[in-house]
């Protein structure tokens, strides 16, 4: 239906398919605002060491999508940092897209974009009508990555959710990033942080700050799972000891 009415207004000129873009919105309208999302809580998705696509690449795109509720519970704040970029196939896009990586890491498997509204991809995004927009397709309404020097963003975003529930809710979802004719180079899923409650992270690590130091973090926590190791390991000895007396 929708492709068909696409093709028919291609065929009556470029004008009116321009006239229709300007009223593009979702089959169910544009996307709500979201609010009520819970201050402290976060979310972050990080690339892994390997990327998907097995073209050519000087390893893998390095980099995070890092999200916290927004002021007062309203959107989203989002900060953005990729490197390590392809020297071609750009402007690179990023969207958060419906559902997780599963354990063996194929991107396909991340189905298409955050789109509780029905908009579809096409036509595109109009960046002046973020909520006309599929609800993650972060880069089309916030912009794209050109060249291949080290990117970063910072931008709020009105229409996600880290409401456990809310269909915009992107906590159990994950972050695509593509060459700029949508193959996926790599993905990752978004984890959850909160300030204060159940943490991913180790106790004494803040996570007040959802930023890339969750790249140390994991580090400390091996660190101190290595330590609780040592400490069961001797257990079984001084057991042992105690046995024999
Ligand atoms: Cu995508």
């Amino acid at each position: 239906m929708r492709v068909s009415s696409i093709i028919t207004l291609s065929a009556i000129g470029t004008s009116s398919v321009l006239a229709q873009s300007n009223n593009v919105t979702g089959q169910l309208g544009d996307a709500p605002v979201t609010t009520g999302n819970p201050i402290g809580k976060g979310a972050i998705a990080t690339l892994p060491e390997n990327a998907f696509w097995e073209g050519s690449l000087n390893g893998n795109v390095k980099g995070h999508v890092s999200a916290k509720s927004g002021a007062g519970g309203n959107g989203i704040d989002y900060e953005v940092a990729f490197s390590n970029l392809p020297t071609e196939g750009g402007p690179f896009i990023y969207h958060i897209h419906v559902a997780p990586v599963p354990s063996d890491g194929n991107c396909t498997s991340t189905l298409g974009h955050l789109d509780q509204t029905i908009r579809g991809e096409d036509p595109p995004c109009d960046s002046s009508r973020p909520a006309s927009c599929q609800q993650g397709d972060l880069s089309g309404k916030y912009g794209k990555i050109n060249g291949s020097a080290p990117f970063t963003a910072t931008f709020h975003d009105p229409y996600t959710s880290l409401v456990d529930g809310d269909g915009a809710y992107f906590g159990n979802r994950s972050l695509v990033f593509h060459f700029s004719n949508k193959t996926r180079i790599s993905c990752a899923n978004f984890t959850v942080v909160q300030a204060n409650g159940t943490s991913p992270y180790p106790t004494g690590t803040s996570p007040a700050k959802v930023s890339p130091t969750s790249t140390s973090v994991p580090v400390t926590g091996a660190g101190s799972a290595l330590s609780v190791v040592k400490n069961l390991a001797i257990a079984p000895v001084v057991a042992a000891f105690l046995a024999l007396l």
